[in-house]
């Protein structure tokens, strides 16, 4: 089991202000960051980025939005890290979120949904290594 979780504050958290907050939250959840960095990805970056969802309907969309505006990308530490970040974000979509959870208290809607989470172990090390070197990790 790693130690480590990748995720982004997406368009919609960073543009309505929430970034302190959520980082915040994460922090108070037991998260230490191991690397952050804020910047705008390209629709060619973001398309990269999503592409095990190449062909969901929501595909195209989601590559739109996802290069809308800049984000914050963070890479986290903490034991059993994509698992319990997982829980800390909840739901995909913000209606079906836990109440407390960051999706609940930020979210928009099920596309702008304010965080992403890695999935896994094997997908956090891969999302971590699309955005930071190790120069660039503490
Ligand atoms: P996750 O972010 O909770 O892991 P995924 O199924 O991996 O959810 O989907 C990736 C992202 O694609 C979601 O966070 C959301 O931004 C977007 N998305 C997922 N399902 C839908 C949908 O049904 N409509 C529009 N956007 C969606
Ligand atoms: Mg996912």
């Amino acid at each position: 089991m790693s130690n480590i979780t990748f995720t982004m504050l997406k368009p919609d958290a960073v543009g309505n202000g929430h970034t302190g907050a959520i980082l915040d939250h994460i922090i108070k959840s037991g998260f230490g960051i191991v690397a952050m960095k804020y910047l705008q990805l390209t629709p060619e970056r973001a398309g990269q980025f999503y592409e095990v969802h190449k062909a969901r309907p929501f595909y195209n969309d989601l590559v739109k939005y996802m290069s809308s505006g800049p984000i914050v990308a963070v890479i986290l530490t903490k034991d059993n890290a994509v698992e319990d970040f997982r829980k800390v974000i909840g739901a995909t979509d913000p209606a079906k979120a836990e109440p407390g959870t960051i999706r609940n208290l930020f979210a928009k809607s099920i596309e702008a949904n304010a965080v992403h989470g890695s999935d896994s172990d094997e997908n956090a090390a891969i999302e971590a290594g699309f955005f930071f070197n190790r120069f660039e990790r503490f």
